[in-house]
């Protein structure tokens, strides 16, 4: 039995993404989140001690119990349906994402997003590569509200990098800054409970937002390819779904 629906498949081949709710379960999330504050270097019980305590991205992705919220759920099998079975890696692990509250009351939509895998001179990105990937996978370990820090997208553009890279090199595009080259729509903040997930398409814009709540923005984000996916780095074919399966 399925867990996608083909009104599901539809939003996300139109939209560039798919939110889902309750996708972990309270085992999942309570093992999860352990693993998170035993390496926080903030205080549990001391919310005072969260506010501005980042950059703080402990090397948690391999831990069982982190691993567990991407591969012994729904989360990755939905994936596959997007993708094609059998068709993605599981050599990746979700990395830790906080957005630690900021104190102040002052909150607006992020103006700026960007796409992932293009090299800047801060993002990890070696310059000459690219890193680019089929299906993120952003998922919330707590609740997320309104102006929470929530991750954030900006729906269908997608659909523009696709056309956008069919006459630009991939080498050259600032992924940091790519609101020169889009058309911006309006930008979507996705909020929910915790265990709630959004699926996103590899060329997607996105950002997170500032955090005016009171608790740490949690989420796990995993970039998921293709077990092919180095052959395709470079390829826009003329259908963007040609490489997903579930979508075709
Ligand atoms: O933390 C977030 O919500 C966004 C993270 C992000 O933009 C990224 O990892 O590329």
């Amino acid at each position: 039995m399925p867990y996608l629906s083909d009104d599901d498949k539809t939003f996300f081949r139109e939209n560039g993404y798919l939110v889902k709710h309750d996708l972990l379960s309270e085992k999942q999330l309570h093992d999860a989140l352990d693993v998170v504050w035993q390496n926080l270097d903030c205080d549990r019980n001391n919310p005072q001690s969260w506010i501005d305590a980042g950059p703080n991205h402990p090397r948690i992705g391999a831990e069982p119990a982190i691993r567990a919220t991407l591969y012994e759920s729904p989360v990755f099998p939905m994936a596959e349906e997007l993708v094609g079975h059998g068709k993605l890696s599981s050599n990746t692990n979700p990395g830790p994402h906080f957005r630690f509250p900021t104190g102040e009351t002052d909150w607006k939509m992020p103006t700026h997003g960007h796409l992932d895998g293009y090299y800047t001179p801060t993002n990890g990105v070696p310059k000459g590569t690219v890193g680019r990937f089929q299906v993120g996978a952003s998922f919330y370990l707590n609740n997320v509200v309104h102006k929470g820090g929530a991750f954030t997208i900006w729906p269908g553009t997608h659909i523009q990098a696709a056309e956008y890279f069919k006459k630009h090199s991939l080498l050259t595009f600032k992924g940091g800054n790519a609101n020169e080259t889009f058309d911006m729509p309006d930008p979507v903040e996705i909020t929910g409970g915790p265990g709630t997930v959004c699926f996103w398409h590899g060329q997607l814009m996105h950002t997170g937002a500032k955090n005016c709540a009171e608790e740490i923005r949690m989420a796990l984000i995993t970039r998921l390819t293709r077990k092919d996916n180095n052959e395709l780095l470079f390829e826009f074919p003329e259908d963007i779904w040609a490489n997903y399966d579930g979508i075709n």
